[in-house]
């Protein structure tokens, strides 16, 4: 499986390639003020993944705002979690020769064709937020981004407190919420906390069902509601995401049980709707996952397009918070 720390490399099937950014939605909005160094202007190309979730909104608004700050100017293209989407539009931005491309990733592979394609013509590569599998390391420059295998281990230690906390006594049977399949984020937190799983709980925590929710609340409400139909037993619920997990919690509302109580529920991210959930007693512990990269991705930007060295992987600050710190937390939270 992917290992952030090496790269891992390995074969990738290519997208086809398709017309200019199809249905993707991109926008240009560029500032009045100059570059850092008083040079020409910095055309920055960033290709999000999509509008999936809270956390999603917060790190476009982060990435926008801090171009404009910056000075940059910024073509903005929205890939509505398609990958031939992003695919397009990275190629958009190679036509367009832009300084710099940023992206992140929607899935971890497929991308060794249209990145050679902007080594070719020497624009370098920044990711951002996900990571990517290639079969050569020269394709990107950095990532900057979090610790998704961490989020993983911290979301299993942070179950060990919550359940201990609830008095809980016997098997813990989890039904796990994926994100998008074949996003770092996915496979990464999946990873981590089975590790954890695997190392401490082998005989008393089984992951009974795991299904994607595709990162959004739709999804999270959907597939809560076919597990409690196949597996009416689940007593804790361990979700990608906040999102997923405010969907379940409708689900598990109309089949009649108390989330929180009845299902105890760990969520990663930490967006503003997670943090109400668990003030209100539904959620009872959230992994954090900082989605304000904009600044940081400004200024290796800015250090990418001096020729700087910059580190591979630029890793985010994240805390852990249990229900009895949602309300205290909430008013400070950013996101
Ligand atoms: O956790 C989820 C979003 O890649 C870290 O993507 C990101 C994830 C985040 O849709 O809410």
């Amino acid at each position: 499986m992917l290992n952030r720390r090496n790269f891992l490399t390995a074969a990738v099937g290519v997208a086809a390639a398709t017309g200019l950014a199809a249905c993707a939605k991109e926008d240009d909005s560029s500032s009045t003020s100059s570059s850092g160094g008083g040079g020409k202007k910095i055309t920055l190309g960033f290709s999000q993944v999509g509008s999936e979730s809270g956390w999603r909104t917060a790190n476009t608004d982060s990435v926008k705002s801090a171009a404009k700050e910056a000075g940059y100017s910024l073509k903005f293209s929205d890939a509505q979690q398609k990958q031939e989407n992003q695919i397009s539009a990275i190629r958009s931005f190679i036509a367009q020769k832009v300084d710099v491309i940023a992206f992140s990733p929607v899935v971890v592979t497929g991308w060794d064709a249209v990145l050679k394609e902007a080594k070719a013509k020497k624009i370098p590569v920044v990711l951002t937020d996900r990571s990517v599998e290639t079969s050569d390391d020269s394709l990107f420059v950095t990532l900057v981004g979090s610790d998704f295998t961490d989020e993983g281990r911290r979301a299993a230690k942070i179950l060990e407190k919550v359940l201990e906390k609830a008095g809980h006594k016997g098997n813990v049977k989890i039904a796990q919420l994926e994100g998008t399949t074949g996003a770092a984020p996915a496979i990464e937190r999946a990873k981590g906390f089975k590790e954890v799983m695997d190392a401490d709980h082998k005989d008393d925590w089984k992951i009974v069902v795991s299904q994607t929710g595709d990162f959004t609340r739709a999804g999270g409400k959907q597939v809560m509601a076919a597990f409690l139909q196949s597996n009416p037993d689940i007593n804790v619920l361990f979700a990608h995401n906040d999102d997923m997990a405010i969907g379940a919690i409708q689900s598990i509302e109309a089949a009649g049980k108390k989330p929180g109580k009845d299902i105890l529920i760990v969520s990663i991210d930490g967006v503003k709707d997670g943090f109400v959930a668990m003030s209100e007693g539904k959620i009872n512990a959230i992994v954090e996952c900082n989605p304000l990269l904009g600044p940081q991705l400004m200024e290796v930007v800015q250090k990418v397009k001096d020729g700087e060295t910059v580190e591979r992987w630029i890793k985010t600050k994240e805390s852990d918070f249990m229900q009895d710190q949602a309300k205290d937390a909430l008013p400070t939270r950013k996101y």
